[in-house]
């Protein structure tokens, strides 16, 4: 016999997963000259919001603890449209890190991901555990709508436990990715630069002036000097809002407040519902280029 398979057998706790490892593997599968913009990053980012932005804080229910997007009815709910994209590109790390779970490992991938395209450090803390069937599914409709405006958001943020001040920060990873047609019905990116974390969101929102696009699709928003950006109603409420406007301000000003305030709101997203045992403490993950 092993001496691990004994040890195993007889409940010995094996050698800690060294979370690090799993960090550098996500962080080498992010590009990829043939998807999107060149980067997986923004859709890895976009999992890790939707797992954890089910929370409810009354029910204590949803988050990213279990993983449940896994299963129906979750994979299927139309915001989570395109996920699987990025539980799919992760699924080769979990084969090489077993011990890893699920909800764990999308979580750390959402951070390598802020952090390699040159994001502020999240710090992560292991301990989710994965459900086994989907009877842990959140309801549909906990997930924010992009045709809907600050009341909205405002209903579904403070679900979870966010402030004013937290919205805000946390829509700033608009900075990343793009919309897509055949996901959310939506087109293009927020910004010039989708796989750099910035607080650039939030100066294209305040220095571009938007017009209504004239389209087919859903109601959204474009820049009028190039017509390349974009804006859903959602976003416009941010620049409407006077309160929601004043903190988007503050952050197209100060990029590094911006940065200090999306990690602590980012990092408290992700660990929303999650019972960790008592005395866990988050860890800091090495950007691969520091
Ligand atoms: Zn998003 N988001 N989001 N978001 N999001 C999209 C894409 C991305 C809203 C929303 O409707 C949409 C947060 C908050 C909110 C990211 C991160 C975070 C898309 C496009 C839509 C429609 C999906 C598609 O078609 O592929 C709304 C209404 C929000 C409420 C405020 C928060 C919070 C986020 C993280 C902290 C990211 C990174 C993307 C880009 C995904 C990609 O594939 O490029």
């Amino acid at each position: 016999y092993f001496q691990s398979d004994l040890q195993k057998a007889a409940g010995v706790p094996q050698k800690p997963l060294d979370y690090q490892e799993v960090y550098n593997a996500v962080a080498g599968l992010l590009d990829n000259d043939n998807y999107d913009d060149g980067s997986y990053g923004p859709v890895l980012v976009r999992l890790a919001w939707h797992a954890s932005g089910t929370y409810d804080k009354h029910s204590n229910t949803g988050g990213s603890n279990g993983a449940t997007m896994r299963f129906e009815p979750e994979a299927s709910h139309g915001a989570n449209a395109g996920l699987a994209v990025a539980r799919n590109i992760l699924e080769p790390i979990k084969k090489k890190f077993p011990q890893i779970s699920y909800a764990d490992l999308w979580t750390l991938a959402g951070v390598a991901a802020v952090q390699e395209m040159g994001g502020p450090i999240v710090p992560w803390r292991p301990g989710r555990t994965d459900a086994t069937s989907g009877a842990a599914c959140p309801p549909e409709g906990r997930l924010p709508d992009a045709s809907q405006g600050q009341k909205h958001s405002r209903e579904i943020f403070y679900k979870m436990g966010f402030n004013d001040q937290e919205i805000v920060a946390l829509v700033g990873a608009h900075a990343l990715g793009r919309c897509h047609t055949d996901r959310s019905g939506y087109d293009g990116p927020w910004t010039r630069a989708p796989t750099t974390f910035s607080n650039d969101y939030f100066t294209r929102l305040l220095e571009e002036k938007w017009v209504e696009k004239k389209w087919d699709g859903p109601k959204q928003f474009a820049d009028k000097a190039t017509g390349d950006l974009m804006m859903t109603p959602n976003d416009m409420s941010f620049y409407n809002d006077r309160t929601f406007y004043l903190q988007a301000y503050k952050y197209a000003k100060d990029g590094d407040l911006f940065f200090k305030d999306f990690s602590a709101a980012f990092a408290k997203l992700l660990e929303l519902g999650v019972p960790f045992p008592e005395g866990s403490k988050p860890i800091v993950l090495k950007p691969t280029n520091a």
